[in-house]
């Protein structure tokens, strides 16, 4: 691929992931209430919006070598597996989380986490990992990472509901700060 190819797709796919998780009822895109949208409505839009070309196989391609799997298409349609803003239902089963799951967030929030909790700010949920390395690379999206491990199975166990995304997130409405602890960092 060459890089001007490359930064398109970048462009494509930051795109949808605005588009699905953000931007698409307020872009005058028909969505249904469990996030989907036909994959169609989104390529015209992105291509009147950039002047681009995209195609259906171009989106396909994308959300096959999503790093995070972050999409899912099904009939048509797509949609995202998680981090929405817009009030979508996916549908989720309840799981029982294990034991620990980790929340990675920056330096700077932690003094508002370990006083508050972990609330799901713009989101619907707060987003929990299940392994150090996944939660270190996302709280390095916000600064200076740290991790946060978290009591999730005592949670479950005390009534807070867990569901697990298709792209294997965690997620749960908020993280009370007595099931919160602070692990080292080395
Ligand atoms: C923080 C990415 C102050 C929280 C990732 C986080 C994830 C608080 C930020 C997904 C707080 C919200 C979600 C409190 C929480 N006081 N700060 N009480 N409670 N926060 O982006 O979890 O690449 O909405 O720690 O991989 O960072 O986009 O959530 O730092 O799965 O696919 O408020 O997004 O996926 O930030 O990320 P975000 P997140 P994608």
């Amino acid at each position: 691929m060459n890089d001007d190819k490359k930064r398109n797709t970048i462009r494509i796919s930051k795109m949808m992931a605005y588009l699905l998780r953000h931007g698409a009822v307020k872009e005058g895109i028909t969505m249904d209430n469990h996030g989907w949208i036909a994959i169609h409505d989104m390529v015209e839009f992105i291509n009147s919006k950039f002047k681009l070309m995209t195609t259906i196989d171009e989106v396909k391609y994308i959300v096959a070598s999503d790093n995070k799997q972050r999409y899912t298409i099904k009939n048509g349609m797509i949609r995202a597996n998680q981090g929405h803003s817009i009030p979508v239902d996916l549908q989720l089963a309840s799981r029982e989380p294990p034991d620990i799951l980790y929340h990675g967030t920056a330096q700077h929030f932690l003094e508002s986490i370990m006083e508050t909790g972990l609330l799901s700010m713009n989101r619907h949920h707060v987003h929990l990992s299940k392994d150090l390395e996944t939660a270190l690379a996302v709280g390095r999206r916000h600064g200076s990472p740290v991790v946060i491990g978290i009591h999730a199975n005592k949670m479950a166990r005390q009534g807070f509901t867990f569901h697990l995304s298709d792209n294997g997130v965690w997620l749960v409405n908020t993280v009370p700060v007595r099931f919160l602890f602070l692990l080292d960092d080395e």
